[in-house]
């Protein structure tokens, strides 16, 4: 068995979850937050047989988006002083780990 970890953009969560539960999945939601942007994302924890893994993964890439987001930066020009301007980052579709599970049950 596996456990995927998918880190999703909030917008397109509601869509993988409900993809996830047609197509047979169960699924853990967490409110996380990328360490990059401080921007709230979703991750999701699947449990899965080792051969259904693709099939969640597809699912999962079908419905997140990819997505230009600006963040500020900041520069320091010859004139001594400090200015901000965004830069343009792309995030997504979504950021997926796969590991083995040692043990799994459910008491
Ligand atoms: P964030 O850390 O907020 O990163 C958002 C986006 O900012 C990233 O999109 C990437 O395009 C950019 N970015 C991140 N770190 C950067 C850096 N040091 N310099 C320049 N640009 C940078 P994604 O790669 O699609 O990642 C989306 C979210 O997935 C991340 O949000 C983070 O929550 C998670 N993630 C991505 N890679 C990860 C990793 N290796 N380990 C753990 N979490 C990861």
């Amino acid at each position: 068995m596996k456990l995927i970890y998918a880190i999703v953009n909030n917008d397109d969560s509601h869509a993988v979850s409900s993809a996830l539960t047609r197509n047979g999945f169960q699924a853990t939601k967490l409110a996380s937050t990328g360490g990059f942007l401080m921007a709230g994302n979703t991750t999701f924890m699947i449990c899965s047989e080792d051969d259904k893994v693709e099939d969640a993964i597809a699912t999962i890439k079908e419905h997140s988006h990819k997505r230009k987001q600006f963040v500020p930066n900041s520069a320091n020009f010859s004139t001594g002083g400090y200015t901000s301007f965004p830069v343009e980052v792309a995030v997504g579709g979504a950021t997926i780990f796969v590991t083995n599970i040692e043990r799994f049950e459910k008491v």
